[in-house]
């Protein structure tokens, strides 16, 4: 019987108002189910919401830097915590175990940084034009902030967004992916042994249909943050545009890389299989394109594809492996469904390209590391994000080709270039319409103090992470204190 799983609402694990439950199963190894988690309706999310909006009038009293002491020790115990979070990880959504460490690691680096902002969290004062009148602003809580986590990173993610939400005074309502909860689970049972009063940050587990829906539609919701798919963001913001509700997108991503002929080949393809390998390519800042100048790319994709082969398919926990599952059962079926359209464009598959299902695969959902040669610009595989171990290769003339190639995406998110030509790196840095960029490494492993996001599909306009992020999670309050004692009209009475 596998462990059953709850809701956390107002304080106390509950099951769903409808009694029913879904199971969390291992993408290595089906057999193994994690548990059972509440399929949670619109009933659970208006209680959690309820919850949320009652304990807003009390934690936004209490002074941040306090606030900011439960993040501190909320940082302390993932640290410590770190080996056993991640195997957990592993188990639940498939990514090697060096990589379940290293977002170990960045959610705790986030709630330490982010800790920090309890003692900033800076407004500014200003001049006024009047005299004997002060003028300031201050940054002030939202209410209640409804956060839609997704499965790829799924105590990272989640941190992003509570870390900040809650050192400046809002409630939360968490509504993890049905694919990863328990890493929520953890979060949550973290914050409250760190001191987090009860009702501050509520749990809802379920499906995006039943359970995101009725949060992003929630009246007493101020923000929606979303992380996920485009197509599902819009949705998101659609239905927050309704309810004049903020909302912060990071959605998907076709980052590419820049390879020039002068680069050094071995680390441009080193920094290749990372980006594209890495997590099984489910990262939304996953390499998908590389753009090679036409000298070097038979070279860069000779070298690619024999890096590729090599990459040992299994189960994360295995010290063995260097790629794990993918997600499910329908992403497997997507990405393979990826690379019938990629032939059937008239790119050329120079590895993988299968399912796997020999020896240990078997038990999971294993794609073969793949690689697409002879790719061009306007087919869809180099357009649409595949979120799975394909990469596509595309031979371009020289940097100009480049750059306009990788900026014909309706992506924005990250992109690097490899290159020993310093003026090539910094046309490129201006050139390119992404939110990151990265020179002489992979698009992958953005640091928790700058900000993450990017432009066009991507998002709104948003940034997590680095100080920016705080703009999200708070409203501006400008403050004008008139000590003249008498009647001071701004604009009128210019003495
Ligand atoms: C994501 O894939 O949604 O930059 C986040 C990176 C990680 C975060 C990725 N630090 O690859």
């Amino acid at each position: 019987m596998a462990e059953r799983f709850q809701n956390f609402i107002d304080g106390k694990w509950v099951d769903a108002a409808n009694g029913t439950a879904f199971d969390n199963i291992n993408p290595a190894n089906k057999t193994d189910v994690l548990g059972s988690f509440p399929r949670s309706d619109h009933r659970d999310v208006d209680r959690a919401v309820e919850a949320a909006k009652a304990h807003f009038a009390t934690w936004r009293r209490i002074p941040a830097p306090r606030r900011a002491e439960i993040l501190f020790r909320a940082g302390e115990i993932i640290g410590r915590r770190k080996e056993e979070l991640a195997h957990l990880m592993t188990r639940e959504m498939g990514k090697v175990l060096k990589e379940s460490l290293g977002e170990v690691q960045e959610a705790m680096d986030m709630t330490y940084y982010i800790a920090g902002e309890g003692r900033r969290l800076w407004g500014e004062t200003t001049p006024s034009e009047l005299p004997d009148k002060f003028a300031m602003t201050v940054r002030v809580p939202l209410g209640v902030v409804g956060a839609i986590t997704p499965w790829n990173f799924p105590l990272a993610i989640p941190t992003w967004k509570l870390a900040p939400a809650l050192v400046a005074g809002n409630t939360v309502v968490l509504k993890p992916a049905e694919d990863a909860p328990l890493m929520a689970v953890r979060l949550v049972e973290i914050l409250l042994e760190a001191g987090l009063p009860p009702g501050v940050a509520n749990l809802v587990h379920g499906y995006g249909e039943e359970a995101g829906a009725p949060l992003v539609r929630h009246p007493d919701v101020s923000l929606i943050s979303f992380t996920g798919s485009a197509e599902v963001g819009r949705e998101v913001a659609i239905a927050c545009a309704a309810e004049h509700k903020r909302v912060s997108l990071e959605m998907g991503g076709k980052n590419p890389i820049l390879v020039m002929d002068d680069a050094d080949l071995d680390l441009a393809v080193e920094g290749a299989i990372w980006g594209g390998f890495g997590t099984s390519g489910q990262r939304c800042t996953a390499a998908s394109r590389i753009l090679v100048h036409k000298r070097v790319v038979k070279e860069f994709a000779d070298r690619l594809v024999t890096k590729a082969q090599a990459l040992r398919l299994g189960d994360g926990l295995l010290p063995t492996t260097d790629v794990g599952p993918v997600i499910n059962e329908a992403q497997l079926k997507r990405v393979h469904s990826y690379t019938k359209l990629g032939l059937k464009e008239g790119a050329r598959l120079m590895c993988g390209g299968e399912i796997i299902k020999e020896g240990d695969c078997r038990k999971g959902f294993f794609y073969a590391p793949s690689v697409f040669g002879d790719v061009v610009p306007k087919m869809r595989i180099a357009q649409e994000e595949i979120f799975g171990p394909v990469v596509a290769v595309l031979s371009v003339a020289g940097l100009d080709e480049a750059i306009e190639a990788a900026n014909t995406s309706r992506y924005g998110l990250s992109a690097a270039i490899y290159t020993r030509d310093i003026s090539k790196a910094f046309r490129t840095i201006d050139g390119l319409g992404t939110g990151i960029m990265y020179v002489n490494a992979s698009t992958i492993g953005a640091e928790v103090h700058l900000p993450f996001g990017g432009i066009r599909q991507t998002g709104n306009g948003h940034r997590e992470g680095g100080r920016q992020v705080m703009e999200v999670f708070t409203e501006w309050k400008a403050v004008y204190i008139d000590y003249s004692g008498k009647l001071q009209r701004a604009q009128i009475d210019m003495s």
